[in-house]
């Protein structure tokens, strides 16, 4: 789709400066598009530029250089600056309009996935009630992305698909796309890395974190895969199911796991706390009360976050309903905890 310019070159523009290599079935059309307009917009540039600089050294004030009338009107000029450009507009509109239509909505019987964006965290949600914090979806099959915010705007925005949505909070959008090569699992396998899913509209404070891996498999991988991570609690031990739990509900985004106290983190470090004394503010008084970390602690720190604030900290953090966290899963992250050295 692009001219000539020794492909060399092309290829190492395009690699670097513009997008990562095309993977979905519109992408194609939308690098078409945007290199028409980039070359285009390039020659006019170049054209203007160069008659400006004839101009100047033609008909700059010298001695000897006699005034030209200034022209009040030229016809042909006016038609032809008037009926190339609205041409040109109107190629650009159609192929932009018709696209635009294409991507905005989802052919039918596309294999939908909520899209659930939040402050700094993406949360994926299959239909048969899996859920991973990294965007596995079928190769060559249409993927509808239902997309919702919990909190403020948000974008979702994957390059190598050549699609962004804005997230919304208090209703729903959505995109659509159609993988067209898969990728590694990210473990074993040599093919195409993960592609990237970026957070594309600035959301506060750990924005530039907000990402998460676009893995793409083969459909028979995929089922495994989703039939797998739809049973996390019974396809593995507690305390491994409580770590998968740990990242994926976007705990390890405000709380390390290193010891870090930093303000890096909103809330205290995680680690070697099993069993130990803390100070913490019930709500509304302001004399703090000692209270060890136990069961029925970690489980009050995750379904009412506000009714008791570790000293130190400020109120912050997350309250997760049943709807978010169902009681096993917080007894798998409990057990999870009491390995953390
Ligand atoms: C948006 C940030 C945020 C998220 C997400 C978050 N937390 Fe917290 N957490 C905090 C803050 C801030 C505090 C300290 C204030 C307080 O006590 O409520 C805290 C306190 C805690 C405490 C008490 C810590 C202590 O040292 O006494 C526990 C336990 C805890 N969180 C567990 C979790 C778990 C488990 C998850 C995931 C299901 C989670 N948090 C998700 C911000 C967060
Ligand atoms: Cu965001």
């Amino acid at each position: 789709m692009v001219p000539e310019i020794g492909s060399a070159m092309y290829s190492i523009l395009a690699d670097t400066m513009f997008f990562p290599p095309e993977r979905s079935s519109v992408a194609g059309t939308v690098d078409g598009l945007f290199d028409f307009i980039y070359y285009l917009s390039l020659f006019f540039f170049v054209l203007v530029v160069g008659f400006m600089i004839y101009f100047v050294l033609k008909y700059y004030q010298r001695p000897g250089h006699t005034e030209t009338p200034s022209p009040s009107h030229n016809e042909a000029l006016e038609i032809t600056w008037s009926i190339i450009p609205s041409i040109l507009v109107g190629v650009i509109f159609f192929f932009g309009f018709t696209e635009y239509l294409n991507m905005r909505e989802a052919p039918e019987n596309s294999y939908e996935i909520q899209v659930i964006a939040n402050k700094w965290n993406w949360l994926f949600r299959y239909p048969n009630g899996a859920e991973s914090s990294d965007l596995h979806i079928p190769v060559d099959r249409d993927v509808k992305f239902l997309l919702q915010s919990q909190d403020v705007l948000h974008s979702f925005y994957i390059p190598a698909f050549r699609i962004k949505m804005d997230c919304v909070p208090g209703r729903y959008t959505w995109t659509w796309a159609r993988a067209t090569d898969t990728t590694g699992s990210g473990i074993d396998d040599s093919s195409h890395d993960p592609f990237h899913l970026f957070c594309a509209e600035y959301c506060g404070q750990k924005h530039s974190q907000m990402r998460a891996l676009v893995y793409v498999h083969e459909t028979a991988d995929f089922e495994l895969w989703v039939e797998k991570a739809a049973n996390i609690l019974e396809n593995n031990t507690p305390e491994e199911a409580g770590e998968i739990l740990f990242k994926r509900k976007g705990c390890a985004q405000c709380h390390s796991l290193d010891g870090d106290n930093s303000a890096k983190y909103a809330g205290p470090p995680l680690n070697g706390q099993w069993g130990t004394d803390r100070q913490v503010l019930p709500r509304g008084s302001s004399s703090p009360i000692t209270v060890k970390m136990d069961e029925n602690y970690v489980r009050q720190s995750i379904r009412q976050p506000n009714a008791e604030i570790v000293v130190g900290r400020k109120p912050g953090m997350t309250v997760f309903t049943p709807q978010l966290l169902k009681d096993e899963e917080i007894t798998a992250i409990i057990a999870y905890l009491k390995t953390l050295k």
